[in-house]
């Protein structure tokens, strides 16, 4: 799937991209079902609330074929491939449950702080492509974005290891308000399989859900081969060690899961 003019221009001007329906409802029900096996499993890669619901599934390519597909899905692949005009390897890969009436937030923040600070990734040549696997509404929990944001760089941060049970390097309220004065807040909402990417350094943050409808997820962080991380702190299935390029392949995989699930 390539970028045309116009979203290139889109992407840069603002630094995100909302692509509606790129994944048709079987596979992405395909992709929900397994998600509903992966937070059903008890293992250290699976974060938690602090109340014990479910928050991320990190890593879970590495045991579930619908996710080991998704994770090289050309559909995902390519446009990340296209704006860095190189190979990408897969630094991080993970399902954000933001379950019905629990999910907690995420504090305002960027992510290339807490790529670069905790990972040691050189430069924001890495960005969080990210498909719906539920209906995104303005009321359960969606992404809000400061469009432009991208364009003030790596701003301070600070690491936040109270909010939630996850620890994310966050931005102060101050600079929060500044740019949201200049530039507002978007929430880019739609249907189960539209797929969201966005600049390593736009700012960005959900609220929690307190509806009965869960808004899961799942985000490929995809990095330019030349930007390998040297200096990971964080464990390998949060942090990935295996700078080999991704080796795409055409959306053919999950078509063939959905067949075989069909079938048995
Ligand atoms: O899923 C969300 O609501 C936010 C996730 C996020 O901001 C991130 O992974 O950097």
């Amino acid at each position: 799937m390539r970028l045309d003019e116009q979203q290139l221009a889109q992407f840069d001007e603002l630094g995100y991209l909302f692509l509606p329906e790129c994944f048709p409802r079987e596979q992405v029900e395909a992709i929900r079902q397994a998600s509903n096996e992966i937070f059903r499993e008890q293992r250290p890669e699976i974060w938690r609330e602090r109340d014990g619901t479910p928050r991320t599934a990190f890593a879970c390519q590495q045991y579930s074929e619908v996710c080991a597909d998704l994770a090289s899905d050309a559909r995902l692949v390519d446009p990340v491939e296209q704006l860095f005009g190189e190979d990408v390897y897969l630094h991080q890969f993970k399902i954000n449950a933001k379950a019905a009436f629990t999910g907690e937030v995420w504090q305002w923040h960027q992510d290339f702080p807490t790529w670069h600070k905790d990972d040691g990734m050189p430069e924001p040549r890495a960005m969080n492509i990210a498909v719906f696997l539920d209906d995104v509404m303005p009321i359960n929990g969606p992404l809000m974005i400061v469009p432009r944001s991208h364009k003030s760089g790596a701003l301070e941060s600070s690491h936040d290891l109270q909010t939630t049970s996850y620890p994310l390097w966050t931005l102060d309220n101050r600079t929060v308000t500044d740019l949201v004065e200049k530039n507002g807040i978007v929430t880019p909402t739609g249907k189960a399989g539209g797929v969201l990417m966005f600049h390593a350094n736009i700012v960005h943050g959900s609220a929690g859900n307190i509806t009965p409808y869960p808004r899961r997820i799942v985000y490929l962080t995809l990095s330019a081969l030349s930007n390998a991380i040297v200096a990971p702190t964080r464990p390998d299935f949060i942090a990935h060690r295996d700078f080999t390029p991704v080796q795409k392949h055409d959306g053919s995989r999950l078509e063939r899961q959905v067949a075989d699930h069909a079938a048995a």
